[in-house]
């Protein structure tokens, strides 16, 4: 076959990139052509998205994207889930497009976290669980804060559809970004009447949601776009990362999506729901077919990111990472681990203060140096993991045979052998921007270039060369 090339939008919390995918029938090969970063700043009290920025770099991109592969096929967009943009029926941006980060639930969290009866009907309706950024508590807060947004607002579109708005001008709603706003039914994979009147949101906001792969037809208002197809991929970043691990079709493995967040978890036939699953937090996101991916959010590289910033360090090179990772790594491991689910961890004013006071409390003295940190973070990082990992073996029945891990996370040689050894199984690591691959692998599947994702995984496993860590005992 005739190599096919497809563009992959990915937004993250702190960067952004467009990525080209060329795929000759059995491997893909990527170029970036666009990096940039990204942030939410703060107005007023509250934190908001550059919105208008973000589409600026997405143009940008695919300008850049088009001129190097002249034939480019199509393009598709996941970023970060759960943040939305309200519009009116034409489209139109009606309020500001606030950032999952921002404080302003911090009420709506305590209040439904101290109402057992509600927790639990609302975790039985949709499988999520009561975490300070879902969709349902920001958008509960906005109808409480101002409620003439009921007038304005015609359509909530999570961000990835918004964007899949502006280039092909069909407003929809993707199921596996649907999936984070803990508004969807668990049961039927429709929005959850019972979570939308609890929260007060519109029910007319959103329409039934669609499946990645879904051809949302040719991008318009764009002429050096001529010809290109926008495809509904699996919108969220996580399902679309999901979609790249290169797993048994038998079961068996564990996913991590190491990046901003740790995203552990795997591909279920049924949601994890009751009493146990929401006490450990378990989110029943789906895959962009609308399957189950129960998963549970570790805070991730923020901890260590922030704190690196805290200390003015910001490595520049790979050169750079290895020597911090290897003064980390020859430090005596620490005599106690942080409890990474902390919600001081959050978003504080400084994270190493946050990490400080988490010790303190515990009479322990915290680190004396950068890699000292980097050391505690990426041991309590891997206990994160393999924490999630047991409550999912508990939960589900099943054991697990290995954890593959893709994104930034993998190239950290300490947090990966951290969670190998924390977890007992040897952890499988790609150095593969997997949220683009899988981002690629629903274009590929709309184009008919492959027949299905688990073909395309099999044919992915075929040439990926991970790195192995071997759990020390
Ligand atoms: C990762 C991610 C997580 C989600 C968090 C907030 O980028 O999408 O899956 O829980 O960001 O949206």
């Amino acid at each position: 076959m005739k190599t096919l090339h497809c563009a992959a939008i990915d937004l993250g919390a702190t960067s952004g990139r467009v990525i080209v995918g060329a795929w000759n029938g059995s491997r893909l090969i990527l170029t970036e052509v666009h990096r940039f970063p990204n942030a939410f700043h703060a107005l007023g009290g509250h934190d908001y998205w550059d919105l208008p920025g973000l589409w600026h770099e997405i143009r940008t991109g695919l300008i850049a994207a088009k001129r190097r592969f002249p034939k480019l096929a199509s393009v598709g967009i996941d970023t970060w889930g759960v943040d939305y943009v309200l519009t009116n029926e034409q489209g139109r941006v009606v309020f500001p497009v606030h950032a999952y980060r921002d404080a302003r639930t911090q009420p709506g969290l305590r209040r439904l976290g101290r109402t057992r009866a509600a927790l639990e009907r609302i975790y039985a309706a949709t499988g999520i669980p009561n975490i300070f950024f879902n969709t349902s508590l920001q958008l509960g807060e906005t109808v409480a804060a101002c409620p003439a947004i009921e007038d304005l607002a015609a359509r909530c579109l999570l961000l990835p559809d918004s964007f899949n708005f502006l280039l092909s001008g069909r407003m929809e709603n993707e199921i596996s970004a649907a999936s984070t706003t803990q508004l969807l039914d668990v049961r039927t994979g429709d929005w959850s009447r019972a979570a939308l009147d609890h929260f007060h949101v519109p029910a007319a906001w959103f329409t039934p949601p669609i499946k990645a792969g879904t051809t949302l037809g040719p991008v318009r208002d764009f002429p050096e776009l001529a010809g290109v197809k926008a495809i509904a991929v699996a919108g969220h970043d996580t399902a679309s990362a999901y979609a790249a691990m290169p797993a048994s079709p038998d079961g068996g493995d564990l996913y991590i999506s190491s990046g901003t967040w740790s995203l552990v978890g795997f591909e279920h036939d049924r949601p994890l729901l009751g009493n146990t699953a929401l006490a450990a937090s378990v989110a029943n996101e789906r895959m962009g077919d609308g399957s189950f991916r129960p998963l549970r959010n570790v805070i991730g590289l923020w901890l260590l990111e922030q704190t690196l910033q805290d200390f003015g360090v910001q490595p520049r090179n790979d050169r750079a990472w290895s020597a911090l990772l290897k003064t980390a790594a020859a430090l005596p491991r620490p005599a106690r681990l942080l409890d990474v689910a902390d919600p001081a961890f959050g978003h504080p004013a400084s994270m190493r203060a946050a990490i400080d006071a988490q010790l303190r409390r515990h009479r322990m003295a915290p680190p004396r140096t950068v890699a000292g940190y980097v050391r505690l973070i990426c041991d309590s990082l891997g206990a994160g993991h393999a924490d999630a990992l047991r409550t999912f073996e508990q939960l589900s029945g099943q054991k697990f045979r290995r954890i593959f891990m893709v994104g930034g996370g993998a190239r950290n040689r300490l947090l990966c052998q951290a969670t190998a050894d924390a977890a007992g199984l040897p952890l499988h690591a790609y150095a593969l921007e997997g949220t683009a691959v899988g981002n690629i692998a629903s274009q590929l599947t709309a184009l008919h270039a492959v027949p299905s994702l688990a073909a395309f995984r099999a044919l992915l496993a075929v040439h990926l060369q991970g790195i192995v860590y071997h759990p020390c005992s």
